[in-house]
């Protein structure tokens, strides 16, 4: 019998890469997406087939994780095997400025999804996308014991639909998890979070386009995987026999100077000449350092990593590199993209 999916946030980073899994996998995927007054679907454009053709086995949704009542009308009409809560105010440092409306998406939106999945009366997987976020302030290595710190409204609405989530599970008999993923990034990675900001603009730079590329804190450490890998593990936790919880992560310890080095030097440039300090990118409070322990996903699930940071910056340099040469006089630049969009 074929399976069916929903996924939330299918427009974003992630769920592109899942529902391009799940449709290998011979699974029926169907994604909530927003309305727009422009086009916000270019992440999954490539694998869009007539929905009147019989071999469609992508349907999308108009719906928000703020309409509670459209949510558990589209459940009970999908009727899905499993659930992927990806969609959310997922930016730390636009989370300061709009602390109301991340709480909402990231966090309320959860209950309302899990509650509508309890009113439609369908029985289904769920899988919630929780972060690293959530240890904020806790030292590294992180791993499922580690006690939360958040440090921004986004950690702590992440932190609230952990605990929601674990709370179906035990207060329902729900099968609901929590994947708890370290930062993973990707040529498909939005464009004003660190990583794509600076491959964007090593490109741009590359190309003679861009001179100057303006960062915030550089001591920052992170743990950056390549997406396309970390759905996988979102789905096996789905398969395993038990519900349970799993850090997803690679280990690995750089800072975003080691990135902008690694970068940089790939495309034979000097980092140095090129990077000035912006306070504007700089947030209230700040995550220090986030380095995953993914022991138990390695041994539970047969999950690991095997792209690491240093590969993923090289990956995504080369992709924007060859998506500037495309991309002609629609690419905006970094400083430009910076100054209007964070
Ligand atoms: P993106 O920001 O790329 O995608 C977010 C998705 O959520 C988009 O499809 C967006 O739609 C959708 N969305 C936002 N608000 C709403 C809403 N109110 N109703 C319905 N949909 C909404 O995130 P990623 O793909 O990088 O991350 C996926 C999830 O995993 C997020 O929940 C994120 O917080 C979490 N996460 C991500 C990590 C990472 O490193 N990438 C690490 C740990 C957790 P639209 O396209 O219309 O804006
Ligand atoms: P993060 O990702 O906050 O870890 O959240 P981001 O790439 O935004 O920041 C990583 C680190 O880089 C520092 N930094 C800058 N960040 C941005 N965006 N722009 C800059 O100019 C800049 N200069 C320095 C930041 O201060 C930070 O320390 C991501 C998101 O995908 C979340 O949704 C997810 O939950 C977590 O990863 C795990």
């Amino acid at each position: 019998m074929t399976k069916r999916a929903l996924i939330t946030g299918i427009t974003g980073q992630d769920g592109s890469y899942l529902a391009e899994l799940l449709l290998n996998k011979g699974y029926e995927v169907h994604g909530l997406i927003r309305r727009a007054s422009t086009f916000n679907t270019a992440r999954v454009d490539h694998l869009y087939v007539d929905p009147h053709d019989p071999k469609a086995k992508l349907f999308l949704h108009y719906g928000d994780l703020s309409d509670g009542a459209r949510l558990v009308t589209l459940l009970a009409e999908i009727n899905p095997d499993e659930v992927y809560n990806l969609a959310a105010q997922s930016h730390v440092r636009v989370s300061f400025d709009e602390p109301e409306h991340t709480a909402d998406t990231t966090g309320v939106g959860t209950i309302r999804l899990l509650e509508a999945v309890r009113m439609s009366g369908i029985n289904t997987k769920f899988y919630q996308a929780s972060s690293s976020e959530m240890f904020g302030a806790t030292p590294p290595p992180q791993n499922e014991e580690t006690p939360f710190y958040p440090r921004s409204p986004y950690g702590a609405a992440k932190v609230y639909s952990y605990w929601i989530t674990k709370n179906y599970r035990e207060a329902y008999g729900m099968f609901a998890v929590n994947g708890i993923l370290f930062n993973h990034e990707s040529p498909r990675r939005g464009e004003t979070f660190v990583t794509r900001k600076i491959t964007r603009a090593v490109a741009a730079i590359k190309a003679g386009k861009q001179d100057l590329l303006y960062m915030g804190n550089l001591d920052a450490v992170r743990d950056w995987g390549y997406a396309a890998e970390y759905v996988e593990g979102m789905w096996r936790m789905l398969q395993a026999d038990e519900p349970d919880d799993f850090v997803l992560a690679t280990g690995g310890n750089y800072t975003v100077r080691d990135f902008l080095q690694i970068s940089f030097e790939h495309a034979g440039l000097n980092w140095e000449n090129h990077v000035r300090f912006d306070e504007r990118y700089l947030r209230p409070t700040e995550v220090d350092a986030l380095v995953g322990d993914a022991s138990k996903a390695q041994e539970k699930l047969g999950w690991k990593a095997s792209v690491h940071t240093p590969e993923l910056a090289r990956i995504m340099v080369d992709a924007d590199i060859e998506a500037l040469k495309h991309a002609g006089n629609h690419w905006i630049d970094t400083v430009e993209l910076e100054s209007w969009k964070n």
